[in-house]
């Protein structure tokens, strides 16, 4: 008999590949979910239309009329509830066993799969490719299976790409799975499930599904963006990456640590009470030896960044707290010669 349904609804498949009234065009050809969701919607469709329909029916044929004496109600049927108890039985054990058959197919990935990690925090996604390359979207290639293993920062996140039919929880302290694959090349939406705090609205990305071929030059690109980009860009990446933007904002308003809107060049008060000029060593200071001049009025919860960030990937980040200044530093770096002074200002 499941063989049966099975055998059912898969024939009504095909159309699942465009949007539909119900559900968002599929990218991949695994129609296990779709057939789920049908199957629960047509039969609470019917089970609706057999509802009201009875109540409809009994509204007009039992009105009250003139003359008309209610019929007492029966107290006691057995076969009534046989029959009420079994057909309901019945039908929840369809729908979990499809249910069920779907989650562990969701849940156990073949051999084989391309595997890419998935790091979730207040609100930004970072997916880790193979080549230790970090993107804020996915990118993955088409028809092969895929498996992300996923873990949070700090509270629970929840990954759902409606395209692909996936939907998981993202957990601090621990590692979840899915797998998918994507057969249809194309750019989709990927959402965060779990309300996680103020920005959960905007903790967005995109799935880009692309042949193997373009997908391994993107990924080689990609994870030579430093070259690539100039310094104050591959900075601002850097920024959003490497988890600055966690604690300091660039529109000036203090978070856990100061803002970096305009403070190149400014003099900061420390909590010691010098006052130092914010500069390329400055910042350099600050980012590998956090404890070392601590700003007045925050906390020295900042840890060091040394061995985590390259040379090169420091002097990105200067570029980019530069290229937030709008006007030019007014005075040049008190300790060395800067190479790149000037470069990414007023962008
Ligand atoms: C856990 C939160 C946190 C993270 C993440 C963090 N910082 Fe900080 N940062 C602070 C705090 C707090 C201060 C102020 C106290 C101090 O000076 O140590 C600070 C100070 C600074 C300063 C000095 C700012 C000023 O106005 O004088 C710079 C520059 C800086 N951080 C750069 C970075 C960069 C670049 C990154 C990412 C690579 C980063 N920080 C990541 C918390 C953080
Ligand atoms: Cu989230």
């Amino acid at each position: 008999m499941f063989a049966a349904l099975d055998s059912i609804w898969h024939v009504g498949l095909p159309f699942a590949q465009t949007d539909g009234f119900w559900l968002p065009g599929a990218a991949t050809t695994d129609p296990a979910m779709d057939r789920v969701f049908y199957l629960i919607l047509v039969i609470c469709s019917l089970l609706f239309l057999l509802v009201v329909g009875l109540m409809t029916f009994f509204l007009v044929r039992y009105r009250r009329l003139p003359g008309r004496k209610a019929e007492k109600t029966a107290t006691q049927n057995i076969l009534l509830e046989a029959t009420w108890t079994v057909i309901p039985v019945v039908i929840v054990g369809v729908i979990f066993y499809q249910g069920f058959v779907a989650y562990m197919r969701m849940q156990t990935a073949p051999p084989g799969c391309y595997d890419l990690r998935v790091s979730a925090r207040q609100w930004a996604w970072q997916f880790i490719y193979p080549n230790g390359h970090i993107d804020d979207n996915l990118h993955v290639p088409a028809g092969e299976p895929v498996r992300l293993t996923m873990t949070s920062e700090d509270v629970i996140h929840g990954l759902w790409i409606p395209a692909l039919r996936v939907k998981m929880d993202v957990v601090p302290g621990r590692y979840t799975s899915v797998w998918f694959r994507a057969d249809k090349p194309g750019a989709y939406d990927l959402l965060c499930t779990e309300y996680c705090g103020d920005e959960h609205s905007s903790m967005l990305a995109t799935v880009e599904v692309q042949t193997r071929e373009d997908y391994d030059a993107w990924l080689k690109d990609a994870a030579n963006y430093l070259k690539t980009l100039p310094p104050a860009e591959a900075g601002k990446l850097l920024y959003k990456r490497r988890g600055c933007a966690q604690c300091h904002s660039t529109d000036g308003t203090a978070g856990t640590g100061p803002s970096f809107l305009g403070i190149f060049g400014k003099s900061q008060k420390m909590a010691d009470g010098r006052s130092v000029i914010i500069d390329d060593n400055y910042i350099r200071e600050s980012i590998l030896e956090p404890q070392a001049k601590i700003v007045a009025g925050y906390q020295p919860v900042m840890s060091t960044y040394k061995g985590l960030v390259s040379d090169d990937d420091i002097t990105a980040l200067i570029e980019f707290i530069k290229s937030l200044s709008k006007k030019s530093p007014l005075r040049a770096p008190t300790h060395s010669v800067d190479r790149g002074e000037g470069q990414g200002v007023g962008k």
